[in-house]
Protein backbone atom coordinates (compact mmCIF):
# COMPACT_ATOMS: atom_id res chain seq x y z
CA UNK A 1 0.00 0.00 0.00
CA UNK A 2 1.24 3.20 -1.14
CA UNK A 3 2.45 5.68 1.91
CA UNK A 4 0.22 8.46 2.62
CA UNK A 5 1.04 11.90 1.90
CA UNK A 6 1.26 14.16 4.95
CA UNK A 7 -1.92 15.93 3.97
CA UNK A 8 -3.65 12.94 3.36
CA UNK A 9 -1.97 11.45 7.00
CA UNK A 10 -3.56 14.46 8.74
CA UNK A 11 -6.88 13.96 7.23
CA UNK A 12 -7.13 9.69 8.18
CA UNK A 13 -6.33 10.83 11.71
CA UNK A 14 -8.68 13.62 12.09
CA UNK A 15 -11.14 11.18 11.08
CA UNK A 16 -10.05 8.01 13.31
CA UNK A 17 -10.26 10.57 16.29
CA UNK A 18 -13.74 11.53 15.80
CA UNK A 19 -13.51 13.95 13.52
CA UNK A 20 -16.06 13.70 10.64
CA UNK A 21 -16.84 17.58 9.99
CA UNK A 22 -14.15 20.36 9.45
CA UNK A 23 -15.04 24.29 9.57
CA UNK A 24 -12.99 26.86 7.97
CA UNK A 25 -13.16 30.11 5.53
CA UNK A 26 -10.88 28.99 2.79
CA UNK A 27 -8.15 31.03 1.52
CA UNK A 28 -4.79 30.83 -1.03
CA UNK A 29 -2.03 28.99 1.80
CA UNK A 30 -4.95 26.65 2.60
CA UNK A 31 -6.82 25.91 -0.36
CA UNK A 32 -4.79 22.68 -1.79
CA UNK A 33 -5.57 20.93 1.64
CA UNK A 34 -9.34 22.57 1.48
CA UNK A 35 -9.01 20.31 -2.11
CA UNK A 36 -8.08 17.17 -0.30
CA UNK A 37 -11.05 17.66 2.26
CA UNK A 38 -13.04 17.79 -0.69
CA UNK A 39 -12.29 14.27 -2.04
CA UNK A 40 -11.66 12.76 1.61
CA UNK A 41 -14.91 11.65 3.74
CA UNK A 42 -14.92 14.64 5.99
CA UNK A 43 -17.15 17.28 5.06
CA UNK A 44 -16.54 20.73 5.12
CA UNK A 45 -18.77 23.54 6.95
CA UNK A 46 -17.88 26.78 5.40
CA UNK A 47 -18.84 29.48 8.16
CA UNK A 48 -18.90 33.19 7.54
CA UNK A 49 -16.27 33.98 9.50
CA UNK A 50 -13.03 32.20 10.89
CA UNK A 51 -13.94 32.87 14.78
CA UNK A 52 -17.31 31.29 14.24
CA UNK A 53 -15.72 28.64 12.69
CA UNK A 54 -14.00 28.30 15.71
CA UNK A 55 -17.21 28.53 18.15
CA UNK A 56 -18.87 26.03 15.86
CA UNK A 57 -15.85 23.78 16.11
CA UNK A 58 -16.48 24.25 19.68
CA UNK A 59 -19.97 23.64 20.44
CA UNK A 60 -19.07 20.39 18.01
CA UNK A 61 -16.11 19.61 20.22
CA UNK A 62 -18.10 19.52 23.49
CA UNK A 63 -20.77 17.29 22.06
CA UNK A 64 -18.80 14.52 20.29
CA UNK A 65 -15.16 14.67 22.33
CA UNK A 66 -13.36 16.34 19.28
CA UNK A 67 -13.69 19.45 16.86
CA UNK A 68 -11.42 20.97 13.55
CA UNK A 69 -11.14 23.94 11.50
CA UNK A 70 -8.71 24.37 8.89
CA UNK A 71 -8.12 28.33 8.07
CA UNK A 72 -5.44 30.14 6.09
CA UNK A 73 -2.31 31.91 7.18
CA UNK A 74 -2.54 35.13 9.34
CA UNK A 75 -5.76 36.75 8.61
CA UNK A 76 -7.65 33.81 9.16
CA UNK A 77 -5.49 32.11 11.96
CA UNK A 78 -5.68 34.98 14.05
CA UNK A 79 -9.03 35.73 13.72
CA UNK A 80 -9.83 32.44 15.74
CA UNK A 81 -7.43 33.42 18.51
CA UNK A 82 -10.55 34.71 20.97
CA UNK A 83 -12.37 31.76 20.14
CA UNK A 84 -9.43 29.54 20.82
CA UNK A 85 -8.16 30.72 23.69
CA UNK A 86 -11.68 30.62 25.56
CA UNK A 87 -11.49 26.78 24.00
CA UNK A 88 -8.52 26.54 26.39
CA UNK A 89 -9.46 28.16 29.07
CA UNK A 90 -12.61 26.12 29.03
CA UNK A 91 -11.38 22.83 28.28
CA UNK A 92 -12.62 22.44 24.66
CA UNK A 93 -10.42 20.47 22.58
CA UNK A 94 -9.91 21.92 18.99
CA UNK A 95 -7.61 20.77 16.21
CA UNK A 96 -6.46 24.49 14.37
CA UNK A 97 -5.48 23.89 10.81
CA UNK A 98 -3.54 26.69 9.10
CA UNK A 99 -2.17 27.00 6.24
CA UNK A 100 1.10 28.84 5.44
CA UNK A 101 3.61 29.85 2.75
CA UNK A 102 5.50 26.61 1.59
CA UNK A 103 8.97 26.24 3.23
CA UNK A 104 10.72 27.22 -0.36
CA UNK A 105 8.40 30.23 -0.32
CA UNK A 106 9.40 31.11 3.36
CA UNK A 107 13.20 30.27 2.37
CA UNK A 108 13.99 33.50 0.42
CA UNK A 109 12.10 35.99 3.24
CA UNK A 110 9.83 37.37 1.31
CA UNK A 111 7.53 40.36 1.80
CA UNK A 112 4.26 38.35 1.32
CA UNK A 113 0.69 38.53 1.60
CA UNK A 114 -1.16 37.73 5.32
CA UNK A 115 2.59 37.90 6.60
CA UNK A 116 2.43 40.06 9.86
CA UNK A 117 6.41 39.79 10.94
CA UNK A 118 8.58 36.33 11.21
CA UNK A 119 7.46 33.49 9.72
CA UNK A 120 7.38 31.51 13.07
CA UNK A 121 5.05 34.40 15.08
CA UNK A 122 1.65 32.44 14.38
CA UNK A 123 3.06 29.03 15.86
CA UNK A 124 4.14 31.27 19.39
CA UNK A 125 0.96 32.89 19.29
CA UNK A 126 -0.84 29.68 19.27
CA UNK A 127 1.81 28.14 21.77
CA UNK A 128 0.36 30.22 24.65
CA UNK A 129 -3.46 28.53 24.11
CA UNK A 130 -3.33 25.57 22.76
CA UNK A 131 -1.10 22.58 24.84
CA UNK A 132 0.53 21.14 21.57
CA UNK A 133 1.92 23.05 18.40
CA UNK A 134 3.44 21.29 15.10
CA UNK A 135 4.26 23.04 12.08
CA UNK A 136 4.34 20.23 9.50
CA UNK A 137 7.81 20.88 7.57
CA UNK A 138 9.45 17.47 7.82
CA UNK A 139 8.04 14.91 5.79
CA UNK A 140 10.35 12.59 8.55
CA UNK A 141 8.65 13.29 11.40
CA UNK A 142 5.37 14.94 10.35
CA UNK A 143 3.48 11.80 10.88
CA UNK A 144 4.11 11.40 14.66
CA UNK A 145 3.86 15.04 14.98
CA UNK A 146 0.07 14.59 13.92
CA UNK A 147 -0.07 12.04 16.41
CA UNK A 148 1.43 13.56 19.23
CA UNK A 149 -1.17 16.90 18.64
CA UNK A 150 -3.70 14.18 18.31
CA UNK A 151 -3.35 12.50 21.78
CA UNK A 152 -2.38 15.67 23.30
CA UNK A 153 -6.05 17.58 22.31
CA UNK A 154 -7.87 14.02 23.67
CA UNK A 155 -5.72 13.31 26.87
CA UNK A 156 -5.44 17.20 27.79
CA UNK A 157 -8.82 18.29 26.80
CA UNK A 158 -7.93 21.14 25.54
CA UNK A 159 -6.77 22.92 21.51
CA UNK A 160 -3.61 21.88 19.52
CA UNK A 161 -2.23 23.80 16.72
CA UNK A 162 -1.19 22.18 13.39
CA UNK A 163 0.55 24.71 10.43
CA UNK A 164 0.72 22.81 7.15
CA UNK A 165 3.05 24.98 4.85
CA UNK A 166 1.28 24.61 1.26
CA UNK A 167 4.30 22.65 -0.17
CA UNK A 168 3.92 19.76 2.41
CA UNK A 169 0.68 18.30 1.27
CA UNK A 170 2.06 16.21 -0.78
CA UNK A 171 5.20 14.98 0.73
CA UNK A 172 5.14 11.10 1.50
CA UNK A 173 5.22 10.95 4.97
CA UNK A 174 7.46 8.99 6.51
CA UNK A 175 5.58 6.12 9.20
CA UNK A 176 7.71 5.81 12.14
CA UNK A 177 5.97 3.50 14.49
CA UNK A 178 3.79 5.33 17.37
CA UNK A 179 5.49 5.38 20.45
CA UNK A 180 3.48 4.88 22.85
CA UNK A 181 2.45 7.27 25.36
CA UNK A 182 3.98 6.87 28.54
CA UNK A 183 0.50 6.10 31.05
CA UNK A 184 0.79 7.86 34.18
CA UNK A 185 -0.26 5.75 36.71
CA UNK A 186 -1.89 7.52 39.77
CA UNK A 187 -0.56 6.96 43.21
CA UNK A 188 -2.22 3.69 44.27
CA UNK A 189 -1.69 3.96 48.26
CA UNK A 190 -2.80 8.09 47.77
CA UNK A 191 -5.98 6.89 46.18
CA UNK A 192 -6.97 3.83 48.65
CA UNK A 193 -6.26 6.11 51.26
CA UNK A 194 -8.53 9.12 50.13
CA UNK A 195 -11.30 7.12 49.11
CA UNK A 196 -11.30 5.50 52.69
CA UNK A 197 -11.15 9.27 54.61
CA UNK A 198 -14.44 9.87 52.20
CA UNK A 199 -16.33 6.95 52.79
CA UNK A 200 -15.33 7.29 56.44
CA UNK A 201 -16.91 10.67 56.65
CA UNK A 202 -19.80 9.98 54.41
CA UNK A 203 -20.86 7.26 56.28
CA UNK A 204 -20.58 9.28 59.60
CA UNK A 205 -22.82 12.06 57.57
CA UNK A 206 -26.84 13.54 58.08
CA UNK A 207 -26.72 15.51 54.67
CA UNK A 208 -24.17 15.26 52.99
CA UNK A 209 -24.25 16.84 48.98
CA UNK A 210 -22.11 16.58 45.98
CA UNK A 211 -20.91 19.71 43.98
CA UNK A 212 -20.20 18.17 40.25
CA UNK A 213 -18.43 20.84 37.55
CA UNK A 214 -17.77 20.83 34.48
CA UNK A 215 -14.33 18.25 34.30
CA UNK A 216 -16.94 15.83 35.28
CA UNK A 217 -18.45 16.73 31.49
CA UNK A 218 -14.39 17.07 30.03
CA UNK A 219 -13.07 14.32 30.88
CA UNK A 220 -16.49 12.16 30.11
CA UNK A 221 -17.18 11.20 33.71
CA UNK A 222 -21.13 11.44 33.51
CA UNK A 223 -21.86 8.03 33.81
CA UNK A 224 -19.40 7.53 36.91
CA UNK A 225 -21.35 10.60 38.62
CA UNK A 226 -24.87 9.54 37.81
CA UNK A 227 -23.87 5.73 39.16
CA UNK A 228 -22.79 7.22 42.64
CA UNK A 229 -25.23 9.16 42.98
CA UNK A 230 -27.99 6.69 42.68
CA UNK A 231 -25.47 4.16 44.24
CA UNK A 232 -24.45 6.26 47.30
CA UNK A 233 -28.28 8.47 47.44
CA UNK A 234 -26.77 11.43 47.34
CA UNK A 235 -28.26 14.61 45.80
CA UNK A 236 -26.42 16.90 43.84
CA UNK A 237 -26.12 20.40 42.76
CA UNK A 238 -23.76 21.86 39.72
CA UNK A 239 -21.49 24.67 39.10
CA UNK A 240 -22.50 27.03 36.48
CA UNK A 241 -19.53 26.02 34.08
CA UNK A 242 -20.77 22.57 34.62
CA UNK A 243 -24.56 22.87 34.46
CA UNK A 244 -26.28 19.86 33.14
CA UNK A 245 -23.72 17.31 34.12
CA UNK A 246 -26.21 15.61 35.19
CA UNK A 247 -29.88 16.12 33.52
CA UNK A 248 -31.50 18.87 35.44
CA UNK A 249 -35.26 16.91 36.12
CA UNK A 250 -33.77 14.03 38.07
CA UNK A 251 -34.81 13.54 41.78
CA UNK A 252 -31.41 14.03 42.98
CA UNK A 253 -30.85 17.46 41.29
CA UNK A 254 -30.46 20.55 43.84
CA UNK A 255 -29.67 23.31 40.69
CA UNK A 256 -26.89 25.18 40.21
CA UNK A 257 -24.80 26.78 42.95
CA UNK A 258 -23.37 29.89 42.61
CA UNK A 259 -22.90 31.13 46.16
CA UNK A 260 -24.86 34.04 46.91
CA UNK A 261 -25.30 34.61 43.09
CA UNK A 262 -27.27 31.66 42.60
CA UNK A 263 -30.53 30.41 43.83
CA UNK A 264 -31.34 30.48 47.58
CA UNK A 265 -32.73 27.21 48.02
CA UNK A 266 -30.32 25.28 46.37
CA UNK A 267 -27.03 27.62 48.10
CA UNK A 268 -29.06 26.65 51.35
CA UNK A 269 -28.64 22.99 50.74
CA UNK A 270 -24.65 23.05 49.79
CA UNK A 271 -23.80 25.52 52.12
CA UNK A 272 -25.31 23.37 55.35
CA UNK A 273 -24.25 19.76 54.04
CA UNK A 274 -22.27 18.69 56.59
CA UNK A 275 -20.06 16.79 53.79
CA UNK A 276 -19.80 18.26 50.83
CA UNK A 277 -18.07 15.98 47.95
CA UNK A 278 -16.65 18.71 45.76
CA UNK A 279 -15.98 16.67 42.07
CA UNK A 280 -14.51 18.54 38.74
CA UNK A 281 -15.59 21.60 40.13
CA UNK A 282 -12.49 24.36 39.41
CA UNK A 283 -12.84 27.54 41.65
CA UNK A 284 -13.40 30.73 40.04
CA UNK A 285 -15.32 33.70 40.53
CA UNK A 286 -18.32 32.49 38.02
CA UNK A 287 -18.61 29.61 39.78
CA UNK A 288 -18.64 30.90 43.43
CA UNK A 289 -20.93 33.70 42.66
CA UNK A 290 -18.08 36.40 42.44
CA UNK A 291 -16.09 34.52 46.16
CA UNK A 292 -19.08 34.83 47.73
CA UNK A 293 -19.38 30.73 48.24
CA UNK A 294 -19.34 30.21 51.74
CA UNK A 295 -17.81 26.79 51.62
CA UNK A 296 -16.32 25.32 55.33
CA UNK A 297 -13.16 23.53 53.86
CA UNK A 298 -13.34 21.26 56.80
CA UNK A 299 -16.69 19.97 55.88
CA UNK A 300 -15.29 19.69 52.15
CA UNK A 301 -13.67 17.21 50.24
CA UNK A 302 -12.38 18.12 46.71
CA UNK A 303 -11.18 15.91 44.10
CA UNK A 304 -9.99 17.26 41.25
CA UNK A 305 -8.46 16.14 37.98
CA UNK A 306 -5.02 14.98 39.70
CA UNK A 307 -5.77 15.36 43.27
CA UNK A 308 -7.89 15.34 46.14
CA UNK A 309 -7.88 17.37 49.49
CA UNK A 310 -10.24 16.66 52.59
CA UNK A 311 -9.93 19.07 55.25
CA UNK A 312 -6.52 19.60 55.77
CA UNK A 313 -5.31 16.06 54.18
CA UNK A 314 -3.91 16.26 50.80
CA UNK A 315 -3.57 13.22 48.24
CA UNK A 316 -1.63 14.21 45.66
CA UNK A 317 -1.53 12.28 42.33
CA UNK A 318 -4.93 10.93 42.32
CA UNK A 319 -6.83 10.85 39.22
CA UNK A 320 -10.24 11.78 39.33
CA UNK A 321 -11.59 9.66 37.00
CA UNK A 322 -9.75 6.85 39.80
CA UNK A 323 -11.19 8.02 42.67
CA UNK A 324 -14.57 8.42 40.95
CA UNK A 325 -14.35 4.48 40.09
CA UNK A 326 -13.55 3.35 43.35
CA UNK A 327 -15.65 4.91 45.23
CA UNK A 328 -18.20 3.76 42.99
CA UNK A 329 -17.07 0.21 43.61
CA UNK A 330 -16.82 0.86 47.44
CA UNK A 331 -20.00 3.50 48.74
CA UNK A 332 -22.36 1.94 50.54
CA UNK A 333 -25.96 3.25 49.93
CA UNK A 334 -26.65 6.00 52.33
CA UNK A 335 -30.24 6.44 53.51
CA UNK A 336 -31.85 8.41 50.62
CA UNK A 337 -32.09 11.66 51.04
CA UNK A 338 -33.97 12.89 48.06
CA UNK A 339 -36.03 16.39 48.82
CA UNK A 340 -36.34 17.34 45.31
CA UNK A 341 -36.30 21.24 45.11
CA UNK A 342 -39.73 22.85 44.06
CA UNK A 343 -41.46 21.31 41.22
CA UNK A 344 -41.76 23.89 38.23
CA UNK A 345 -44.80 25.79 38.71
CA UNK A 346 -47.45 25.63 36.13
CA UNK A 347 -47.12 28.33 33.56
CA UNK A 348 -50.21 30.94 33.92
CA UNK A 349 -52.24 31.74 31.09
CA UNK A 350 -50.15 34.43 28.83
CA UNK A 351 -52.14 37.40 28.78
CA UNK A 352 -53.37 39.77 25.73
CA UNK A 353 -51.23 43.29 26.55
CA UNK A 354 -48.91 42.42 29.53
CA UNK A 355 -45.31 42.97 28.64
CA UNK A 356 -43.39 40.06 28.24
CA UNK A 357 -40.83 39.35 31.18
CA UNK A 358 -37.71 37.74 31.82
CA UNK A 359 -39.24 35.78 34.68
CA UNK A 360 -42.08 34.71 32.22
CA UNK A 361 -39.65 34.12 29.58
CA UNK A 362 -37.49 31.14 31.46
CA UNK A 363 -40.92 29.88 32.78
CA UNK A 364 -42.14 29.40 29.25
CA UNK A 365 -38.66 28.11 28.29
CA UNK A 366 -38.86 25.09 30.69
CA UNK A 367 -42.59 24.37 29.88
CA UNK A 368 -41.37 24.21 26.21
CA UNK A 369 -38.43 22.41 26.84
CA UNK A 370 -38.87 18.65 25.17
CA UNK A 371 -35.72 16.00 26.25
CA UNK A 372 -34.76 16.15 22.23
CA UNK A 373 -33.86 19.66 22.57
CA UNK A 374 -30.31 21.57 23.82
CA UNK A 375 -29.91 24.58 25.29
CA UNK A 376 -27.19 26.89 23.74
CA UNK A 377 -26.27 30.16 25.42
CA UNK A 378 -24.63 32.91 25.15
CA UNK A 379 -23.35 35.45 28.04
CA UNK A 380 -25.23 38.52 29.26
CA UNK A 381 -28.65 38.56 31.36
CA UNK A 382 -29.87 35.27 29.00
CA UNK A 383 -27.00 33.11 30.97
CA UNK A 384 -27.94 34.74 34.53
CA UNK A 385 -31.71 33.83 33.55
CA UNK A 386 -30.83 30.54 32.25
CA UNK A 387 -30.00 29.84 35.77
CA UNK A 388 -33.61 28.65 36.68
CA UNK A 389 -34.08 26.57 33.04
CA UNK A 390 -34.25 22.72 33.29
CA UNK A 391 -32.97 21.23 30.58
CA UNK A 392 -33.90 17.26 30.81
CA UNK A 393 -30.97 15.38 29.91
CA UNK A 394 -27.11 15.83 30.67
CA UNK A 395 -24.83 17.63 28.64
CA UNK A 396 -27.69 19.85 27.24
CA UNK A 397 -26.70 23.00 28.27
CA UNK A 398 -23.72 24.93 26.90
CA UNK A 399 -22.08 28.08 27.08
CA UNK A 400 -18.85 29.85 27.43
CA UNK A 401 -19.97 30.69 30.95
CA UNK A 402 -16.43 30.90 32.07
CA UNK A 403 -14.61 32.60 29.54
CA UNK A 404 -17.85 34.31 28.78
CA UNK A 405 -16.78 35.59 24.96
CA UNK A 406 -20.16 37.39 23.63
CA UNK A 407 -20.76 35.75 20.09
CA UNK A 408 -20.67 31.94 21.29
CA UNK A 409 -23.99 30.65 21.15
CA UNK A 410 -25.40 31.46 17.48
CA UNK A 411 -21.91 29.48 15.60
CA UNK A 412 -21.59 27.01 18.80
CA UNK A 413 -25.09 25.94 17.92
CA UNK A 414 -24.13 25.13 14.64
CA UNK A 415 -21.40 22.97 15.64
CA UNK A 416 -23.59 21.55 18.15
CA UNK A 417 -26.51 20.86 15.50
CA UNK A 418 -24.01 19.36 13.31
CA UNK A 419 -22.53 16.57 16.08
CA UNK A 420 -25.70 15.79 17.30
CA UNK A 421 -28.56 15.93 14.51
CA UNK A 422 -31.10 14.63 16.66
CA UNK A 423 -30.86 17.20 19.35
CA UNK A 424 -32.83 20.64 18.06
CA UNK A 425 -30.66 23.80 19.52
CA UNK A 426 -32.48 26.30 21.57
CA UNK A 427 -30.64 29.45 21.20
CA UNK A 428 -30.12 31.95 24.00
CA UNK A 429 -28.62 35.08 23.10
CA UNK A 430 -28.24 38.37 23.65
CA UNK A 431 -29.39 41.60 21.14
CA UNK A 432 -25.46 42.61 21.69
CA UNK A 433 -24.21 39.34 21.35
CA UNK A 434 -26.45 38.61 18.30
CA UNK A 435 -25.07 41.76 16.46
CA UNK A 436 -21.83 39.85 17.00
CA UNK A 437 -21.73 36.66 15.40
CA UNK A 438 -25.82 36.38 14.63
CA UNK A 439 -25.25 36.51 10.86
CA UNK A 440 -24.07 32.69 11.00
CA UNK A 441 -27.69 31.74 11.00
CA UNK A 442 -26.74 32.07 7.39
CA UNK A 443 -25.14 28.77 7.59
CA UNK A 444 -28.22 26.68 9.41
CA UNK A 445 -30.61 28.41 6.46
CA UNK A 446 -27.96 27.00 3.49
CA UNK A 447 -27.88 23.34 5.53
CA UNK A 448 -31.60 23.46 6.12
CA UNK A 449 -30.77 23.49 9.72
CA UNK A 450 -33.85 24.33 12.54
CA UNK A 451 -32.62 25.69 15.60
CA UNK A 452 -34.65 28.48 17.79
CA UNK A 453 -33.30 31.61 18.19
CA UNK A 454 -34.31 33.48 21.30
CA UNK A 455 -33.07 37.20 21.08
CA UNK A 456 -33.15 38.74 24.56
CA UNK A 457 -33.67 41.93 23.47
CA UNK A 458 -32.63 44.32 26.28
CA UNK A 459 -31.72 47.68 24.32
CA UNK A 460 -28.01 47.57 24.99
CA UNK A 461 -25.67 45.89 26.76
CA UNK A 462 -27.62 45.80 29.92
CA UNK A 463 -25.28 43.54 32.35
CA UNK A 464 -22.48 46.70 31.67
CA UNK A 465 -25.92 48.85 32.35
CA UNK A 466 -26.50 47.21 35.54
CA UNK A 467 -22.67 47.51 36.24
CA UNK A 468 -22.02 50.92 35.06
CA UNK A 469 -24.47 53.44 33.05
CA UNK A 470 -23.01 55.36 29.99
CA UNK A 471 -23.95 55.91 26.48
CA UNK A 472 -21.77 53.64 25.86
CA UNK A 473 -24.08 50.96 26.28
CA UNK A 474 -26.24 51.61 23.63
CA UNK A 475 -26.08 49.70 20.38
CA UNK A 476 -28.41 50.07 17.11
CA UNK A 477 -31.93 48.88 17.13
CA UNK A 478 -31.76 46.03 14.80
CA UNK A 479 -34.99 44.52 13.62
CA UNK A 480 -33.61 41.03 14.50
CA UNK A 481 -37.33 39.08 13.31
CA UNK A 482 -36.28 40.32 9.55
CA UNK A 483 -32.62 38.68 9.50
CA UNK A 484 -34.20 36.41 7.22
CA UNK A 485 -34.16 38.73 4.68
CA UNK A 486 -30.76 39.13 4.12
CA UNK A 487 -29.81 35.25 5.33
CA UNK A 488 -32.14 33.64 5.43
CA UNK A 489 -34.47 31.58 4.62
CA UNK A 490 -35.43 32.26 8.93
CA UNK A 491 -38.92 32.27 10.33
CA UNK A 492 -38.71 35.90 12.09
CA UNK A 493 -40.97 37.28 15.11
CA UNK A 494 -41.13 40.29 16.80
CA UNK A 495 -43.00 39.41 20.21
CA UNK A 496 -43.14 42.34 23.03
CA UNK A 497 -46.36 40.76 24.81
CA UNK A 498 -46.68 37.53 26.70
CA UNK A 499 -49.09 36.02 24.41
CA UNK A 500 -47.54 37.22 21.31
CA UNK A 501 -44.50 35.67 22.43
CA UNK A 502 -46.08 32.46 23.15
CA UNK A 503 -47.92 32.56 20.15
CA UNK A 504 -44.29 32.77 17.83
CA UNK A 505 -42.69 30.51 20.32
CA UNK A 506 -45.75 27.47 19.32
CA UNK A 507 -45.16 28.49 15.72
CA UNK A 508 -40.91 28.06 15.64
CA UNK A 509 -41.08 25.02 17.38
CA UNK A 510 -43.81 23.58 14.75
CA UNK A 511 -41.17 24.62 12.21
CA UNK A 512 -38.87 22.22 10.82
CA UNK A 513 -35.72 22.85 8.39
CA UNK A 514 -35.03 26.25 8.89
CA UNK A 515 -34.27 28.41 11.84
CA UNK A 516 -36.72 30.79 13.61
CA UNK A 517 -35.63 33.86 15.61
CA UNK A 518 -38.28 35.79 18.13
CA UNK A 519 -36.87 39.15 19.24
CA UNK A 520 -38.02 39.35 22.77
CA UNK A 521 -38.77 43.14 23.09
CA UNK A 522 -38.07 43.50 26.75
CA UNK A 523 -38.41 46.28 29.11
CA UNK A 524 -34.43 48.50 29.39
CA UNK A 525 -35.07 47.70 33.46
CA UNK A 526 -36.21 44.17 33.59
CA UNK A 527 -33.59 41.90 34.71
CA UNK A 528 -33.03 38.11 35.95
CA UNK A 529 -32.84 38.05 39.85
CA UNK A 530 -29.53 36.76 39.57
CA UNK A 531 -28.25 39.88 37.33
CA UNK A 532 -29.01 42.30 39.94
CA UNK A 533 -27.37 40.60 42.59
CA UNK A 534 -24.17 39.92 40.54
CA UNK A 535 -24.50 43.75 39.11
CA UNK A 536 -24.51 45.16 42.68
CA UNK A 537 -21.40 43.42 43.90
CA UNK A 538 -19.73 44.52 40.59
CA UNK A 539 -20.96 47.78 40.71
CA UNK A 540 -19.05 48.21 44.04
CA UNK A 541 -15.80 47.08 42.61
CA UNK A 542 -15.85 49.46 39.26
CA UNK A 543 -16.55 52.46 41.66
CA UNK A 544 -13.88 50.96 43.91
C1 LIG B 1 -16.36 39.48 23.04
C2 LIG B 1 -16.79 40.23 24.29
N1 LIG B 1 -16.72 41.58 24.31
C3 LIG B 1 -17.13 42.27 25.42
C4 LIG B 1 -17.58 41.61 26.52
C5 LIG B 1 -18.02 42.39 27.78
N2 LIG B 1 -19.48 42.24 27.98
C6 LIG B 1 -20.00 41.35 28.85
S1 LIG B 1 -21.66 41.33 28.87
C7 LIG B 1 -21.73 42.56 27.72
C8 LIG B 1 -23.07 43.05 27.22
C9 LIG B 1 -23.79 41.98 26.49
O1 LIG B 1 -24.88 42.54 25.81
P1 LIG B 1 -26.05 41.63 25.33
O2 LIG B 1 -25.56 40.52 24.52
O3 LIG B 1 -27.08 42.50 24.72
O4 LIG B 1 -26.60 40.99 26.69
P2 LIG B 1 -27.24 41.79 27.94
O5 LIG B 1 -26.14 42.01 28.91
O6 LIG B 1 -27.82 43.05 27.39
O7 LIG B 1 -28.29 40.87 28.48
C10 LIG B 1 -20.46 42.97 27.34
C11 LIG B 1 -20.19 44.05 26.35
C12 LIG B 1 -17.60 40.19 26.46
N3 LIG B 1 -17.98 39.45 27.49
N4 LIG B 1 -17.23 39.54 25.32
MG1 LIG C 1 -28.73 43.36 25.57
Amino acid sequence: MATPTVAEYLLLQLQNSGVDHVFGVPGDYVLGLYAKLAESPLLHIGTTREDTAAFAADGYARCRGIGALAVTYGVGALNVVNAIAGAYAESSPIVVISGAPGISEQRKDPMIHHRFGPFSFQREIFERITCATAVLDDPLTAFRDIDRCLQAARRNSKPVYIELPRDQLDAEGYPIPAVEPIQHEGETGALAEAVDETLDRLEKAGFPVILAGVEIHRRGLQDLLSQLVLSACIPVAATLTGKSVVGERHPAYLGVYEGAMGPDDTRKRVEGADVLLVLGATVNDVDTGIFTAKLDPERMIHASQDQVTIGHHHYPDVRLHDFLTALCDAVRAHSCTWMPRAPLQDLPAAKSRKPMTITRLIASLNAALTPDMSVVCDVGDCLFAALDLRVHERTHFLASAFYTSMGFAVPAALGAQIASPELRPLILVGDGAFQMTGTELSTFSRLGLDPVVIVFNNHGYSTERFILEGPFNDIAEWRYECVGELVGPVNGFHAKTEDEFERALKQALFTSGRPSLINVDLLDNDASPAMRRLAQHLSQKVKG
